[in-house]
C-alpha cells in the first residue's frame, strides 16, 4: 500500500470556499449534487489540473461554470476526478453529480443506512465516499445542504449548522435546507434522515444566546436520553467556565444510531452517536455506562472548539484535537465526580491500553510520521498519551500558565487548520518557556522508564535522589533522546505531612501556588540533593501520575506501606498500594508456575484492610483500593514469557487470601452500604455501589461460594447491581444452576434491547476458563448476535479477545483461531472493525513459547488470505514485523 508521510505535506493548489450539496435520498440510488466554489491558490499557475478524491463513487457528470464538461475536460474513476484544464479565472464553480448506494454500504463510512434511516460518518476519509472533493482537513468550506426525501420514511432531515428552509415537494416527498456559517473540513460534514423520537431542551450561553438542544433517539426511548441531555448542558456550562468557550450556532443536535464504528462523532452542530453512549436508565445502564455517556457527550461537545473551530492541518496532527479534547473531557469528569478516582481510573486505562501499544509492534509517535491507513491511528497513543502530554503541560506551567497558553491558542488559531508546533508555540510564548525538548513527547514512540533512588544522610541532613531515564525504542529506527519529564513530588515527613524542600541542587524545581513541586528531568541522569532536611523523609514521586512513564519502585515495602497510609496525594496513596499488590501478584505467578506456595504478606493485607476500612475516604476511592490489578495488567508488568493460566491461578489465590484477611471489614462495608435510597447515577451513589460490589466479589472469593452473589442478584433493583452480581456468579460458578437461571432470566428480560443484551454476551465471553472458546463459538449463532453490527461484535468477540486472557490464550491456540476466523469473516464488510479487533494480538511476542508459536501461526494464516482490506493488512504486517 501507499505510504503517506508527514514531511511530504504540501498545501493544495486549490481551495473550496463554498460547498452546496443536494441529496435526493433513495435507499439504493441516492443522487448527490455538489456545487463547489473553487479558488486557485495564489502563486499556482492558471490551468494547473485539479484532482479530487473519491472512493468507490459512480460519476454521472460535471459542469464547469455552468457548462457541461466535455469528455476531455474531466477524467473520472471511482477513486478520483481530475479537472484537466480548469478555467483561467481565479475562481470557478464546479458542479459534480454522483450516485451512491447507502444500503450496500456495510463499511459504515460515507452515507449508509442504519435501522432503515440514513446516516453519515466522514472522519477521517469518508466524505469522498459521498462526492468527489479535496477530502483533507485543511480545506475549510462553508456548507449549505439541501436534503430531499420521502416524508413518511424520513420525516427528519438533518445536517450541520442552522435550519434555513423546509417544504413539500409533492409525491410524498419533502425537503430541508441547512446552512453552517462556520467554515469546516469535510470530515465534519453530517447528514441524518429518518424517523426518530426527540428530547428537546435549551441552553442560554454566557453572552445570552439561546441555543435549542435536541437529542434524537429511537421512538419510545426518549426518557433514556434525559441523562445525556443533562450531561450536555453541564458540558456547555463547564466549557464556558473553565475554558471561556461558548457555543456558536442556534441549535445543537445529537442523533443516536445503532450501527456505528466509533463511540461518537463531533460533526459541527450535529453529533452522531453510537446509541450505547446516549441511552441510559437505571434498569438498563450501569454506573459505568452513565460515566461513559457523561464523558463522551462532553468530549464531542468540547470538540466544537478543539477540533472544529480549530481543526488539524493534516491527519498526522490528529492528536492536536484528540489528545487535547480527551484532556478536556477528563477534567470535566474530574470536576463532576471525584478528581482522585477519575485520575486513577484514567491511569488504569492508559496502562491497560496505551502502554502495551507503546511497547509492541504497533507503537507509533503521538504524532505519527507515516501511515498507510489513517483509520488505524485512532489509537490509545493518539488519544490517551496525547491527553497525557497536554496534562504534562498543565503540570509544568501551572493552572495560570496553562490557561494563558490555551487562550492564546484560541485567539490565534480560531478558524484555522493548525499543527502541533503552532499549539506548543502558544504555551511557549504565553509563559516564556522553552518547550523544545518537551516537544519530543510527540515525536518518539515508547514509554520512558524512570529508575529512582533516594538516600538520606542524617549527619549531613541531606537527601540525595537519583533519577535515571531510559527509553527503549519499541520499533526499529525510532529515536530515543532524553525527554523533558515533569515529576511532581513531595517529601513526606514522619507525621505524614509534606516537609519543606530546603535547598535543592541537580535539577530545576518549580512550584506553582497551591500545586505540588515539580522536578524537571531533562538529562539521562540527575543527582538531586536536598539539603537542610532535618528528619528522614519518604520521597513521594509522580504525584497525580505527572508523566506517562513506567518506573521501578524506589521505596522499600515499609515506605510504600507508609505512603499508602499517609501520602498527601490520593493518587500516590493508591499507587503505593497498587505497587505492593503488583509485586506480590508477580511473585505469586512465579510460584504458580513452579507449584510453590502462594502467600499474601501481612503488610499487604494490613494495608488493604486499612484503606478499605477507612470511612474518611470516598467510597469510590476505597473501591479502587480493593480492586486488584487485572490479569492483563499483571501480564504487562511481567512483560515476557507470559503464562496466562499461571497469572489467573496466582490472582485468584492472592484475592482469596486478601479477602479472607479482610473479611470482617468487607462484611461490614457490604452490610453498611445496603441501598437505602432510590437509584441516583451521581458520583455518591455510584461510589457506594462500587464499594459494595467489590466487597461482594471479594466476599465470594473468601468464602469460595457464590451464595452472596445469588442473593444480591435476587435483590438487585438496578442494572449496576444486577450485572455485577450475575457476572460474579457466571464467572465463579459457570456450570451452576444459579448461573444458568440468572443468564436465562437476563436474556428473557432484555431480548428486545440489543445494547443491554451486549452485557449478556460479554459476561459469558469473559468467563475465565478454557471452555469459553466453545461458548463464544456457540454464542455467535445465538439469537440477538449479528456479524453486521459493531457493538455486537465488540461485546462478544472483542470482549473475549481483550477481556479473557485465560480462554483467548488457550494453549492449543483455538482462541487465536476463533479471533482470526471472526476477523476474516468481518473484513470484507467492515475493514475498520476487523482491523481494530486484530490489535488484540499485538502483544503476542510476550507469550511463552508454545502460545507464541500458535499465535504467530494464526496471524500468518489470516495474513495469507486473499482480498484483505488495506486496514487489516496494515495491522497484520506491522504486528508480524
Ligand atoms: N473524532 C472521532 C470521534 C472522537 O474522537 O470524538
Ligand atoms: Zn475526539
Amino acid at each position: 500500500g501507499q505510504v503517506v508521510r508527514l514531511d511530504e505535506y504540501r498545501p493544495s493548489d486549490y481551495l473550496i470556499d463554498a460547498t452546496h450539496l443536494t441529496f435526493r435520498l433513495d435507499p439504493e440510488r441516492t443522487h448527490v449534487t455538489a456545487r463547489l466554489t473553487v479558488r486557485r491558490r495564489e502563486g499556482v499557475a492558471a490551468g494547473t489540473p485539479l484532482s479530487l478524491d473519491g472512493d468507490g463513487l459512480s460519476f454521472k457528470g460535471a459542469r464547469i461554470n455552468g457548462e457541461a464538461a466535455g469528455d476531455n475536460a474531466v477524467s473520472a474513476t471511482p477513486d478520483a476526478l481530475t479537472i484537466n484544464e480548469p478555467p483561467d479565472g481565479e475562481t470557478f464553480t464546479l458542479e459534480i453529480e454522483t450516485v451512491v448506494d447507502p444500503t450496500a454500504n456495510t463499511q459504515l463510512m460515507g452515507l449508509y443506512r442504519t435501522s432503515g434511516n440514513y446516516c453519515t460518518q466522514c472522519e477521517a476519509e469518508g466524505f469522498r465516499r459521498i462526492t468527489y472533493f479535496l477530502d483533507r482537513p485543511d480545506i475549510l468550506s462553508v456548507y449549505t445542504v439541501r436534503i430531499e426525501g420521502d416524508r413518511k420514511d424520513t420525516p427528519l432531515l438533518l445536517s450541520n449548522g442552522n435550519p434555513v428552509e423546509q417544504g413539500e415537494l409533492g409525491d410524498g416527498r419533502h425537503f430541508a435546507v441547512w446552512h453552517d456559517p462556520h467554515p469546516k473540513p469535510s470530515y465534519l460534514f453530517a447528514l441524518f434522515a429518518g424517523s426518530l423520537g426527540v428530547v428537546e431542551d435549551s441552553f442560554t450561553t454566557a453572552s445570552g444566546r439561546k441555543v435549542d438542544l435536541r437529542i434524537h433517539v429511537e421512538q419510545g426511548k426518549e426518557a433514556r436520553a434525559a441523562y445525556a441531555m443533562d450531561a450536555l448542558k453541564r458540558s456547555m456550562a463547564w466549557d464556558e467556565e473553565r475554558f471561556g468557550r461558548e457555543y456558536d450556532l442556534d441549535i445543537f443536535q445529537i442523533v443516536a444510531v445503532s450501527d456505528f464504528n466509533m463511540g461518537a462523532m463531533e460533526n459541527k452542530g450535529l453529533n452522531i452517536f453510537n446509541d450505547k453512549y446516549v441511552l441510559a436508565d437505571p434498569e438498563t445502564a450501569t454506573d459505568q455506562d452513565y460515566a461513559s455517556i457523561e464523558a463522551i457527550i462532553a468530549h464531542e461537545y468540547f470538540h466544537n472548539w478543539t477540533g472544529n473551530r480549530i481543526t488539524c492541518r493534516d491527519w498526522f496532527q490528529l492528536c492536536l484535537k484528540e489528545g487535547l479534547t480527551v484532556f478536556r473531557d477528563q477534567e470535566f469528569s474530574a470536576d463532576m465526580r471525584s478528581r482522585a478516582v477519575k485520575r486513577i481510573s484514567d491511569v488504569r486505562v492508559l496502562r491497560a491500553h496505551q502502554f502495551p501499544e507503546d511497547a509492541g509492534p504497533l507503537a507509533h509517535p503521538v504524532r505519527p510520521k507515516t501511515y498507510k491507513e489513517i483509520n488505524n491511528f485512532y489509537t490509545a497513543t493518539v488519544y490517551e498519551k496525547g491527553a497525557e502530554i497536554v496534562r504534562m503541560l498543565r503540570t509544568m506551567l501551572g493552572e495560570a500558565g496553562f490557561s494563558a497558553g490555551m487562550d492564546l491558542y484560541f485567539a490565534r488559531h480560531d478558524g484555522q487548520a493548525a499543527t502541533i508546533e503552532q499549539f506548543l508555540a502558544c504555551f511557549a510564548e504565553a509563559t516564556d518557556t522553552d518547550l523544545g525538548q518537551f516537544a519530543l513527547w510527540y515525536e518518539q514512540p515508547g514509554t520512558p522508564n524512570l529508575s529512582i533512588g533516594a538516600r538520606y544522610d542524617a549527619d549531613a541532613r541531606m537527601l540525595t535522589v537519583t533519577v535515571d531515564q531510559a527509553l527503549r525504542p519499541p520499533v526499529a529506527g525510532a529515536s530515543s533522546a532524553p525527554l523533558h519529564i515533569p515529576v511532581a513530588f513531595g517529601l513526606v515527613g514522619p507525621d505524614g505531612a509534606d516537609m519543606a524542600l530546603g535547598e535543592v541542587e541537580g535539577a530545576a524545581i518549580t512550584q506553582h501556588p497551591g500545586e505540588d513541586a515539580v522536578m524537571h528531568i531533562t538529562a539521562p541522569r540527575h543527582l538531586i540533593v536536598f539539603s537542610g532536611i532535618e528528619v528522614p523523609p519518604v520521597l513521594s514521586v509522580l504525584r497525580g501520575f505527572s508523566a506517562p512513564v513506567t518506573r521501578v519502585p524506589h521505596a522499600s515495602v515499609a515506605d510504600r506501606a507508609f505512603l499508602a497510609r499517609h501520602d498527601g496525594d490520593p493518587f500516590s496513596r493508591w499507587e503505593a498500594l497498587n505497587s505492593l499488590v503488583m509485586d506480590e501478584l508477580k511473585a505469586a505467578t512465579g510460584a504458580a508456575r513452579t507449584g510453590a506456595e502462594i502467600a499474601a504478606s501481612a503488610t499487604l493485607t494490613e494495608s488493604v484492610a486499612a484503606l478499605a476500612g477507612d470511612s474518611e475516604l470516598d467510597n469510590a476511592y476505597r473501591a479502587l483500593c480493593l480492586t486488584l490489578p487485572g490479569e492483563a495488567d499483571i501480564a504487562r508488568e511481567i512483560g515476557h514469557d507470559i503464562d496466562p493460566d499461571a497469572i489467573h491461578v496466582a490472582r485468584r489465590a492472592i484475592s482469596a487470601q486478601l479477602s479472607k484477611a479482610c473479611e470482617r471489614v468487607l462484611a461490614r462495608v457490604y452490610h453498611e452500604l445496603q441501598p437505602r435510597r432510590a437509584y441516583d447515577p451521581g458520583a455518591e451513589g455510584a461510589g457506594r455501589r462500587a464499594l459494595r460490589n467489590v466487597a461482594l466479589t471479594l466476599l465470594c472469593h473468601a468464602a469460595g461460594s457464590t451464595d452472596l452473589a445469588e442473593r444480591a442478584l435476587a435483590a438487585a433493583d438496578n442494572m449496576t447491581d444486577r450485572a455485577h452480581a450475575l457476572t460474579v456468579l457466571a464467572h465463579l460458578a459457570p456450570d451452576s444452576e444459579a448461573a444458568r437461571r440468572g443468564l436465562d432470566a437476563f436474556r428473557t428480560a432484555f431480548r428486545a434491547e440489543p445494547i443491554v443484551l451486549d452485557k449478556w454476551f460479554t459476561m459469558q465471553a469473559t468467563v475465565p476458563r478454557h471452555e469459553t472458546v466453545e461458548t463464544v463459538q456457540a454464542l455467535t449463532r445465538a439469537p440477538g448476535f449479528s456479524w453486521d453490527n459493531p457493538n455486537r461484535i465488540r461485546a462478544l468477540v472483542g470482549a473475549f479477545a481483550t477481556g479473557n486472557p485465560v480462554a483467548f490464550n488457550r494453549p492449543d491456540g483455538k482462541g487465536y483461531e476463533l479471533l482470526t476466523g471472526a476477523i476474516g469473516r468481518i473484513d470484507g464488510a467492515n475493514p475498520q472493525v476487523a482491523a481494530r479487533l486484530m490489535t488484540a494480538m499485538r502483544s503476542w511476542r510476550n507469550l511463552e513459547r508454545g502460545r507464541r508459536q500458535r499465535a504467530e501461526a494464526a496471524i500468518t494464516a489470516l495474513g495469507r488470505k486473499a482480498h484483505l482490506s488495506r486496514d487489516l493488512k496494515d495491522i497484520i504486517e506491522r504486528t508480524l514485523a
